[in-house]
């Protein structure tokens, strides 16, 4: 079993109700095991300002799938909840991204991992620390000096 953290995202449609469903949905699935997820945080779009605000988690899960199978897994929840891939860094239903898996550092074409824009984003940053404080990212650097490094939390937590 490998401890993985996945982000959730979404601004499109009713985002909560989404994020809502597809925790009720994980939990039936064998895939992914002891589930837990962060508050659900309200968070400004990094990127093209002219989309809605974003609704931001962390899930933390146990998995027996390698890295590029539950990339495939989470692609297909992904259009399984009526994902629309739009223009880049646009407005989205629902956004799966594998943020750690385990300790493993990856650079494949269609996969890296840590993901390269955990330690800037604080709408990922906040949710998986409060999941894991004490987390350790692979390259050494420890959760609480990440975000202590961001200057402002533009979060608002909502659940
Ligand atoms: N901005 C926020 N606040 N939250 C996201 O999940 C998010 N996801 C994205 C981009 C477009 C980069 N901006 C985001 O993919």
């Amino acid at each position: 079993m490998t401890e993985v953290y996945i982000a959730l995202g979404a601004n499109l449609g009713d985002p909560v109700t989404t994020l809502r469903k597809l925790l009720e949905h994980v939990q039936q699935l064998s895939e992914l095991s002891h589930c837990r997820c962060s508050s659900f945080y309200r968070s400004k779009p990094m990127g093209p300002q002219d989309q809605p605000d974003y609704v931001n988690a962390v899930l933390y899960a146990e998995t027996e799938l390698a890295p590029l199978a539950l990339l495939d897994f989470l692609q297909q929840l992904e259009n399984d909840f009526g994902r629309v891939r739009g223009r880049r860094w646009g407005a989205r239903t629902l956004d799966l991204d594998l943020l750690l898996y385990s300790h493993l550092k990856l650079q494949h074409e269609r996969l890296q991992v840590p993901h390269p824009g955990l330690a800037e984003r604080d709408f990922v940053l906040l949710p998986l620390a409060e999941l894991a404080p004490e987390l350790v990212l692979p390259d050494g650097r420890a959760i609480g000096d990440l975000l202590d490094a961001i200057a402002s939390h533009d979060l608002v937590k909502i659940t």
